[in-house]
């Protein structure tokens, strides 16, 4: 089958008998546009062998002649990391780009997949990115491109349209940027711990949403992880609708598209645009409930893991000083679940509040060394300056180097721009090696205290007006003292009203010791507010 598709393929585009010979130089195979059909639906075979022999990392391919004139064209191959082919692969993509028949092409191929030990017509997987410049040659030389890379079974071709050099040479990096860092984390697990200790199975609801999609098409190169995809986008299934992040933490329910076959396993939400992450277990078949482990119990996990590294680097001298000061902050709001707030107060850690909204928190986590923040609802991040970035590169002792090292991966898998459930579920997963907890571990660092939250409709929501984070209601004025008043009539009561800044609607929150008196403080707030 993998002969026949890779004679195929060089049939479509053959090579004319008095063709110039094409030589893989500094910048890969140039001649005219229309001459260039061969070159270049060999060189889409390249990229895709190479991506087989990265274990399935995307390869890019563009196809530009640069500053040449504007009837030439070209092709040249980036290497997963982002760079230039590595120059061990000239020789066969210039053999490969100059075999006179399909025979000849299959020989070479077949031969130098031998020598590489790269199996062919297997179960792997390969990506090669696509990319032209705007000349007019540009298309027809792409469709050349895809037929050579869809000559490898297995290999998928992605066409990412007119892009800039060095816009594909980015993408190439970043696209497998992702699963080399996750790896080096997992190499930075101590050998004690971590693989065996738990189950790598993890379910992911994708909210039928984009994060589902993209999760499906990179699932296979994660390696150390055995991921299965709900509601992927793929079927039938509705946005949002009784499944993802939001519906997950707020009903505290199963979602849709989960069965049996998943009970007890560890299970994570997006929402629907992959910005959102929530875990959750499902308790048992006959039951519709979950153990739900929301943004903050994810904040505080990576919490604790940042802390360990910095202790390691730190390692106190006896005079008590620091060898790497450390100016570390937590950024919650008001919706943060207060044993988590007090659980973080325990360890000794700055914790600070904002307004809802990323773009509160993530301002005020800026101002740290490191700034974590997360909303309860799963929206979040953790933060890194460059100043402290620069000065973990410098530490040189080996503990201290390890931890470093840590830190380092961490700040470039998880996502510097904004909270991002992909990148975020990655850490997750690489710190629950790291400590070789279960889903259990992690859900026994505290245990939330009940909440409720409602709705309140009124004439005119914008009539409150919340000060110190949204805390407390300054006007209408009195409102804030029936607020306090309703409290004090419960243990450990917390209870804060807002206007939504999403519907119009007042938003009231409660926290309290049981399910029924959080609902009934919620309820009787409620009624202050109407
Ligand atoms: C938006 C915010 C989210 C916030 C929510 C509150 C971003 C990207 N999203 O979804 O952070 O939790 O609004 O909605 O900032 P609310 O004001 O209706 O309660
Ligand atoms: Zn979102």
């Amino acid at each position: 089958e993998q002969r026949g598709a890779l004679l195929a393929a060089a049939a479509l585009f053959p090579r004319p008998p008095d063709g110039a010979r094409f030589s893989y130089g500094t910048a890969g195979f140039r001649a005219e546009g229309v001459t260039m059909g061969p070159a270049v639906c060999r060189a889409g075979v390249v990229a895709a062998l190479r991506s087989v022999k990265l274990g399935g990392a995307a390869v890019g391919l563009v196809i530009t002649a640069s500053h040449n004139p504007v009837r030439d064209n070209g092709v040249k191959i980036v290497d997963a990391d982002g760079g230039m082919l590595s120059q061990d692969w000239e020789p066969f993509a210039d053999a490969l780009a100059n075999a006179p028949t399909p025979d000849d092409l299959l020989q070479i191929v077949l031969q130098f997949a031998k020598d590489e030990e790269i199996k062919l017509g297997g179960s792997h997987s390969a990506q090669v990115l696509l990319a032209r410049d705007t000349r007019p040659t540009g298309e027809y030389l792409l469709d050349a491109a895809v037929k050579g890379v869809n000559a490898m079974i297995g290999a998928v071709a992605v066409d990412m349209g007119i892009l800039t050099t060095p816009q594909l040479h980015w993408m190439v990096r970043s696209s497998s940027e992702f699963t080399s860092l996750l790896l080096c984390l997992l190499e930075l697990v101590p050998k004690d711990k971590g693989a065996d200790v738990m189950n790598n199975r993890l379910i992911v609801d994708g909210a039928n949403g984009i994060g589902g999609l993209k999760l499906e098409e990179i699932k296979a190169k994660i390696s150390g992880l055995d991921i299965h995809v709900r509601n992927s986008g793929k079927g039938e299934g509705i946005l949002n609708e009784s499944c993802g992040a939001d519906f997950v933490q707020k009903e505290k329910v199963v979602p849709l598209g989960f069965g049996p076959e998943d009970v007890g396993f560890r299970c994570a939400s997006f929402d629907g645009d992959a910005d959102r992450l929530v875990y959750f277990r499902i308790v048992s078949s006959s039951d519709n409930r979950i153990d739900l482990i929301d943004g903050d119990k994810i904040l505080s996990l990576f919490v604790l893991f940042i802390r360990e590294q910095l202790d390691i680097i730190n390692g106190k001298d006896n005079k008590g000083n620091e060898v790497l000061p450390t100016c570390f902050g937590v950024v919650q709001t008001a919706y943060a679940n207060g044993a988590s707030t007090d659980f973080l107060k325990n360890l000794g850690l700055e914790v600070v509040f904002t307004p809802t909204g990323v773009k509160y928190l993530h301002k005020e986590a800026l101002k740290y060394d490191i700034g974590i923040y997360f909303e309860a609802n799963g929206h979040g991040t953790v933060l890194f300056s460059d100043h402290f970035v620069s000065q973990l590169e410098s530490l040189t002792s080996f503990l201290q180097h390890q931890a470093a090292m840590r830190l380092l991966a961490t700040s470039r898998l998880i996502n510097q721009a904004v909270g991002d459930a992909l990148s975020g579920m990655l850490l997750v997963e690489a710190v629950l090696q790291y400590k070789g907890w279960s889903f259990q571990n992690w859900c026994d660092l505290y245990t939330d205290l009940p909440s409720r939250q409602l709705k309140v409709k009124v004439q005119d929501r914008n009539a409150i007006v919340t000060t110190d984070a949204e805390r407390r209601v300054c006007q209408p004025s009195g409102l804030q003292e029936l607020i306090d008043g309703e409290i004090s009539n419960y243990s450990h009561g917390r209870c804060f009203v807002r206007p939504s800044g999403t519907e119009d609607v007042v938003r009231v929150y409660a926290e309290a010791s049981s399910e029924e008196a959080a609902d009934s403080l919620a309820k009787r707030v409620a009624q202050h507010v109407e």
